[in-house]
C-alpha cells in the first residue's frame, strides 16, 4: 500500500518512524534489539564482533529516504559507473559522518564495549585494486556530503583484492572471502533484479514500417540481483547508495531440465554455477589489462543490469526519450564500463524502436568518460572475435558507430587514410581488436584526465587525433582529490582535533581551503610542538602495528620514510630500494663520528603486486632481502589509515609522465608529511600549491623522457656510478642469492632501463630533518595549503547535475529524516 493513500496508516507510520532518536539510550535500545532479534544472541554470549554487527545494524535503519526525497523533487541524477570501489571499513566513517561519535562511544561504553575495539572487528570491503577504486570511494563520500542526487554502480565480488602474505620474502596471495561473516552494510534487494544475456544469435527482420530490425536471442541468461550499500554524507541528512550487482542463476529456470532428464544432474547444476562465477572475483590487475573472457562478461553484466535499472527509474516519470539526457548523466570510471555505450544504443534502437541518429544524440549527451592512465599495457582492447561471440549484436553496433564516425572524419579530412586507420575503433593488426578508449571518447560528450599534466598528455598523445577532430574543449582536466573526512578526520583524530581547536570549529572538513587559517600559527612554537607531538603519537601507533604484524621493533625518534602503493615498475619501488642499499653501503664506509651525524631513518614499504607480474614480485623479494627495511604485508585501506598519518616523508617517484595523478601523495601531505617526488601526476600541482621548497623534487621531466630513454637504450649515457656500486653489492650476494634478482637487474641493462632508474638515481640526505623547527613549519604550511585536493572540489568541477540545496542542513537527531 502506498504510504500516502490512507491518512490513518500514514499517521501510524510517521509516528513509528519518528521514534529513532540518536541520544544514548535510543542508540542502546536499537543496539540491544539488534543483538536479540537480528543476531539472535543474548547478553551472555555477545563478543566484540557481535557488538560491531549490532552497531552497524543500528546505524543502517531508514537510510532509503533520501531516494524518496530525490524522486519527489524529480531531479536529474548522476550515475557513477565503476568496476571498483575500494571502501575499506564503514563503521568508524559512518559514525563520524553522522556526527554520532560521542553518542556511540558513550552508548557502547555503558554496555561494556569500547567503540574502538568494536570498529576493529570490521573487515575491509576491498572491491578495488588501488587509486582508481579508492577515488570512486572518495567521490561517493563527496557526492553524499554535497547532496548530489547520485548513485554509484558496481559489482559485488565474492572475493575482493587478494590478501597478501609474505613467506620467505615472497608474496603469496590468499583469497579475500570478505563476506564469510556476513556484511551488515548491505541490503539485498531481491525485488530489484534483471536478466542479462550472453552469446546467442542476432535475427534480422523488418518492423511494421518495413525498416530493418534486429533482435538478439538465444545463448544463456543470468540474473543480476541488487545489493545496496548506504553512503552517509558528512553533516547532512543526505545518504546515497552504491548499488552492487551479484550474479545468480536465472530464477525462471533453476536447472537445465534437458540434462536433468537425461540423468545428468551434475551438468545441470554446473550451468547454474557458471552464472555465479561472473561476479565471483575482482581481477587483481592495476594499470594492466586482463584480457580474459570472464572479465568481458563482468563488464557487460555490469552495464546491462545498471542500464536496465536506470531506465526503469526513468520510465517511472513517463517522459519522452528525448528527455533522457535531462534526467540522466553517466560518468564512466575509465573504459571498464564502456560497453554501456553500445548497450544503450541497442536498447534505444532495437528495443525501443528509436531511429539511429536520435539514439546516438541521446547516448552522447548522457555519457562522459574519465581516463586514468596512458600506460599502453593498461589500454583496453578486446578481440573482435571475442566480442562477436559473447555479444554479437553489440559487435554490429560498434561497427556501425565506427562507420558513421569514420565517415565524419573522412568528410573533415578527405583522403587521409592513415588518419582513418589511426582513429578507427577497430585496430587491424596484428589481429582485429576493439579500442575501448576510442569508443568511450566517441560516445561521450566530455573526456577528462585526472591531473593537469595527465590531461595535457592525453591530448598530445593517445587522443591527439580526436582533439583535432572534436576541438580541445571536449577534453578537460579534473584533478583528483581525496575526502578529508576519512583521510584526516577519521585516520588522524588527534590532528583533526588540533586543527579544529585552532580554527575554532570543523568547518574545514567541508571547506578544506579553510586550512589556510593554520598558516599564521606556522611559526608559533607551541603550535609547532603540538603538531609534531601528534606526529610522534601517530609514529608510535604505527610502530605498534609493525611490531604486531612484522615482529620488528622500530624507533619512533627516527625519520619514517614511506612508500606504500601497488608495486609496479613505473612507480619505481626498485629505485627506492636500490637507493636504500646505496645509503647502507655509505654507512658501512663511514667513521663512527660521521655515522653519528646521519639522520636515523626507518624505510617502510607496502604494496601488492599483480599475481602474474613477475618483475614486480621480484621487487618484493628484493625489498624483503634488504633486512634494514620494513615491508608491511597486505597494504590496504585500514592499515593505510595508520601508516599515512605516521610518515615524515613519503616517496612518489614514478618516471615522469607515467603516474596519471596519484592520490596518496595528497593524503600524506594533508597529514603533515613531506614528500620526495618527481615532477609527475598531481605532485606538480601539489608543488604549485605548497611551494617547491617544501618538497624534495628530483628527476627527469616528462618532456625529457623520450631523449633520456633513447640515450639509455643505446648506451649513450653510462650507468650512474653509485648505482653501479649497488649492483656490484647485489651481484656479490650481499643480499642473498643474486639469482633471485638477476632478471630484475637485467631490466636496467639489457632491458634498456625503460623507467630511467639510472638516469634519476638520486642519493639525497635530508639534513632538514635535523632542524626540527624548520621541518615543523614546512609540515604545517604544506598541510594548510592542501585545500585544492579535497574530492569535494573534484566533484564540483565535474559539472554533474545540480545538488539538492534543501538537504543541506546539519544532520538532525535522526538519520536521515523521513521525507515529508
Ligand atoms: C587500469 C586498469 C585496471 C585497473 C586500474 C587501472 C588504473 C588505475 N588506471 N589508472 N589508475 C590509477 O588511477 C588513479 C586515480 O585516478 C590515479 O591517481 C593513478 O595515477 C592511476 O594509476
Amino acid at each position: 500500500k502506498s504510504w500516502s493513500d490512507d491518512a490513518a496508516v500514514n499517521a501510524l507510520w510517521t509516528k513509528l518512524c519518528a521514534n529513532k532518536g540518536s541520544d544514548v539510550s535510543t542508540v542502546q535500545q536499537s543496539f540491544v534489539q539488534h543483538v536479540q532479534s537480528t543476531l539472535a544472541r543474548t547478553y551472555f554470549n555477545i563478543d566484540n564482533f557481535a557488538g560491531y554487527q549490532a552497531a552497524a545494524h543500528s546505524l543502517i535503519t531508514h537510510w532509503d529516504e533520501t531516494q524518496q526525497h530525490h524522486t519527489k523533487l524529480d531531479v536529474k541524477r548522476v550515475y557513477y559507473l565503476s568496476l571498483e570501489f575500494l571502501m575499506g571499513r564503514s563503521l568508524g566513517n559512518a559514525v563520524l559522518n553522522m556526527g554520532l561519535q560521542g553518542t556511540f562511544s558513550e552508548a557502547l561504553k555503558q554496555l561494556g564495549f569500547s567503540l574502538e575495539d568494536v570498529i576493529d572487528e570490521e573487515r575491509d570491503a576491498a572491491l578495488g585494486n588501488g587509486g582508481l577504486g579508492r577515488l570512486a570511494a572518495c567521490f561517493m563520500d563527496s557526492l553524499a556530503t554535497l547532496d548530489y542526487p547520485a548513485w554509484g554502480y558496481g559489482l559485488r565480488y565474492t572475493y575482493g583484492i587478494f590478501q597478501q602474505k609474505i613467506l620467505n620474502g615472497y608474496q603469496v596471495e590468499v583469497p579475500d572471502y570478505w563476506l564469510s561473516f556476513g556484511n551488515p552494510w548491505e541490503v539485498e534487494r531481491l525485488d530489484v533484479s534483471y536478466s542479462v544475456r550472453f552469446y546467442g544469435q542476432v535475427a534480422k527482420g523488418k518492423d511494421a514500417s518495413g525498416k530493418s530490425s534486429y533482435s538478439w536471442h538465444g545463448g544463456e541468461e543470468v540474473e543480476a540481483v541488487a545489493y545496496d550499500v548506504p553512503i552517509p554524507g558528512f553533516g547532512t541528512k543526505s545518504t546515497i547508495n552504491i548499488r552492487l550487482w551479484s550474479s545468480k542463476p536465472l530464477r525462471s529456470c533453476y536447472f537445465d531440465l534437458h540434462s536433468f532428464n537425461e540423468g545428468n544432474y551434475q551438468k545441470s547444476v554446473e550451468l547454474q554455477q557458471r552464472a555465479e562465477q561472473i561476479t565471483s572475483v575482482l581481477y587483481p590487475n592495476d594499470n594492466t589489462m586482463a584480457g580474459k573472457e570472464l572479465r568481458l562478461k563482468q563488464q557487460y553484466f555490469f552495464v546491462s543490469a545498471t542500464l536496465q535499472d536506470i531506465i526503469r527509474r526513468f520510465k517511472k516519470s513517463k517522459r519522452a526519450w528525448s528527455e533522457f539526457p535531462n534526467q540522466v548523466a553517466i560518468q564512466l570510471n575509465d573504459t571498464h564500463p564502456t560497453l554501456g555505450i553500445p548497450e544503450l544504443m541497442r536498447i534505444l534502437v532495437d528495443l525501443e524502436g528509436l531511429e539511429w541518429d536520435e539514439s546516438w544524440d541521446i547516448v552522447t549527451k548522457v555519457y562522459s568518460f574519465t581516463n586514468h592512465t596512458v600506460l599502453p599495457e593498461a589500454m583496453e582492447k578486446w578481440p573482435v572475435s571475442m566480442i562477436s561471440n559473447l555479444l554479437p549484436r553489440h559487435m554490429q553496433i560498434i561497427y556501425d558507430i565506427n562507420l558513421f564516425f569514420l565517415q565524419k572524419v573522412e568528410a573533415l579530412f578527405p583522403g587521409d587514410r592513415a588518419r582513418l586507420a589511426r582513429m578507427s575503433i577497430i585496430e587491424e593488426s596484428p589481429y582485429q581488436q576493439v579500442r575501448m578508449a576510442f569508443l568511450a571518447v566517441i560516445g561521450s560528450h566530455t573526456v577528462n584526465g585526472v591531473a593537469a599534466i595527465h590531461s595535457n598528455l592525453i591530448k598530445s598523445t593517445i587522443f591527439s587525433d580526436f582533439v583535432e577532430f572534436y576541438g580541445a574543449s571536449k577534453f578537460q582536466n579534473k584533478t583528483n582529490g581525496i575526502t578529508p573526512r576519512r583521510w584526516l578526520h577519521q585516520a588522524n583524530p588527534k590532528l583533526s582535533a588540533l586543527i579544529s581547536e585552532k580554527l575554532g570549529g570543523q568547518g574545514w572538513l567541508t571547506q578544506l581551503d579553510k586550512l589556510e587559517g593554520l598558516i599564521k600559527f606556522a611559526d608559533d612554537e607551541n603550535f609547532q610542538k603540538a603538531w609534531m607531538d601528534v606526529k610522534k603519537q601517530n609514529k608510535i601507533r604505527l610502530a605498534e602495528l609493525i611490531r604486531d604484524t612484522c615482529k620488528v621493533i622500530i624507533n619512533p625518534e627516527a625519520m619514517y620514510d614511506v612508500q606504500v602503493k601497488r608495486i609496479h615498475e613505473y612507480k619505481r619501488q626498485f629505485m627506492n630500494i636500490l637507493s636504500v642499499v646505496h645509503r647502507y653501503l655509505d654507512l658501512k664506509r663511514m667513521s663512527p663520528a660521521e655515522i653519528k651525524e646521519t639522520v636515523p631513518r626507518v624505510v617502510i614499504f607496502g604494496g601488492k603486486a599483480a599475481p602474474g607480474y613477475y618483475i614486480a614480485k621480484m621487487v618484493i623479494k628484493l625489498i624483503n632481502s634488504v633486512a634494514e627495511v620494513v615491508f608491511i604485508p597486505d597494504y590496504n585501506i585500514s592499515n593505510a589509515e595508520v601508516i599515512i598519518p605516521a610518515s615524515d616523508i613519503s616517496e612518489h617517484i614514478s618516471t615522469a609522465g607515467t603516474e596519471a595523478s596519484g592520490t596518496s601523495n595528497m593524503k600524506f601531505v594533508l597529514n603533515g608529511g613531506l614528500i620526495i617526488g618527481t615532477m609527475d601526476g598531481a605532485n606538480i600541482e601539489i608543488a604549485e600549491e605548497i611551494g617547491q621548497d617544501k618538497m624534495f623534487i628530483f628527476g627527469c621531466l616528462a618532456e625529457q623522457v623520450d631523449d633520456a630513454r633513447h640515450n639509455q637504450k643505446y648506451r649513450k649515457t653510462s650507468m650512474n656510478p653509485d648505482l653501479e656500486g649497488v649492483l656490484d653489492a647485489l651481484k656479490a650476494g650481499r643480499f642473498g642469492d643474486f639469482e633471485n634478482f638477476a632478471p630484475l637487474v637485467d631490466t636496467l641493462t639489457i632491458g634498456g632501463d625503460y623507467y630511467l632508474i639510472s638516469h634519476d638515481f638520486a642519493s639525497c640526505t635530508y639534513a632538514a630533518y635535523r632542524d626540527k623547527k624548520q621541518w615543523a613549519r614546512n609540515s604545517i604550511i604544506s598541510a594548510a595549503k592542501m585545500g585544492k585536493f579535497s574530492s569535494d572540489r573534484s566533484i564540483r568541477e565535474l559539472d554533474l547535475p545540480s545538488h539538492d540545496p534543501d538537504a543541506r542542513q546539519s544532520r538532525p537527531a535522526v538519520w536521515p529524516l523521513p521525507v515529508d
